[in-house]
């Protein structure tokens, strides 16, 4: 009788330890979840190769989903990583709210979560393992502090927001507006979003210039390259010179920027390293060695200017730069 009830009890806990503990498949393999944003930027679409390449590279099965920008699609996917079993998931989340009832179903699975570039708005954070991130309050403040410093804090700004409800929309405006603050000549005259994306930064860049004398715009903030690059394309079409009538500074430092750059075309970027998937994947593989991991990775990126910007947009197209 007792060694059927040890058998039973061995069983359960067997069970018990099946479902709340992700095991790696037979072969050994990690298999993780990515659920990415969309494919709204370049940006964007380097920081998925390099995803991509990371897991290639520690050969981690890598099941990639594209949420096209909608949190109901992440949401999806999510749930759909969990019902697969796999050992562990990253997410990107488009906005920062909403995502506690999913979050809660992975932790429920004994899924560690990893939250990668955006943050989310989580009052426990035991809900994630860690967030690999950059400080996104900081790459505003960068940007403002450079424009400051060019025009002597006497400027009239217009502003392309990133997406709305976004974290790195939310605090690239906030830091960038707490240094402005600090200037009483400097404004921001027009705001509207552009949702991260170059035609939509070109098209709300076309109604600021017809709203106002684009003489009277003494540069553009955008929360992106992307939407940068557009406005670029708006002021060329309606006659203003970006760069030297308008000067644009912007974050990420794609390579398109530098081309802009070096053209004279753009002014400023702050870099946002795309080689955010190695960090993760560490931190996955560590939790499943059974070792803690810190809450928060960050990821740091310095400001570029005209001055190093041919030289950049060499290295970086010529696969010198990681
Ligand atoms: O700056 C932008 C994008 O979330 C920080 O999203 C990221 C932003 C990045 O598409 O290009």
């Amino acid at each position: 009788m007792k060694q059927i009830l040890a058998l039973i009890a061995g069983a359960i806990l067997i069970a018990a330890c099946g479902s709340e503990e992700a095991e790696r498949s037979a072969d050994g393999r990690l298999t993780v979840g990515f659920s990415q944003i969309g494919s709204e930027s370049g940006w964007r679409t380097s920081f998925t190769q390099a995803v991509q390449s990371e897991a290639r590279n520690r050969d981690i099965t890598l099941r990639f989903s594209d949420a096209q920008q909608k949190q109901e699609n992440q949401i999806r996917a999510v749930r759909s990583f969990i019902a697969q079993g796999v050992d562990a998931i990253i997410i990107a989340p488009v906005v920062e709210t909403g995502w506690r009832p999913v979050l809660t179903e992975a932790q429920r699975a004994g899924i560690p979560v990893v939250i990668i570039d955006r943050n989310m708005a989580l009052e426990d954070d035991s809900l994630y393992l860690t967030r690999v991130a950059s400080d996104f309050v900081e790459e505003g403040r960068k940007a403002a502090r450079w424009l400051m410093d060019e025009t002597g804090g006497d400027c009239a700004i217009v502003e392309l927001q990133g997406t709305v409800g976004a974290s790195a929309a939310i605090d690239r405006m906030s830091g960038f507006n707490e240094v402005i603050a600090d200037y009483p000549n400097a404004r921001i005259v027009m705001s509207q979003t552009a949702d991260f994306t170059r035609t939509r930064g070109k098209d709300i860049m076309v109604t600021f210039l017809r709203a106002m004398n684009p003489k009277d715009i003494c540069a553009v903030w955008a929360h992106n390259d992307e939407m940068a690059l557009g406005a670029i394309i708006a002021m060329k079409e309606a006659g203003v010179a970006p760069g030297r009538d308008i000067l644009v500074v912007s974050v990420d430092a794609v390579p398109d920027i530098f081309k802009a750059m070096s053209d004279g075309d753009a002014n400023a970027t702050v870099e946002l390293s795309p080689h955010m998937g190695g960090p993760a994947f560490d931190a996955i593989e560590a939790h499943l060695r059974g070792e803690s991991v810190p809450k928060l990775i960050p990821v740091n990126g310095d400001l570029f200017t005209q001055e190093t910007a041919a030289e950049e947009y060499r290295r970086r197209t010529s696969g010198e730069a990681r």
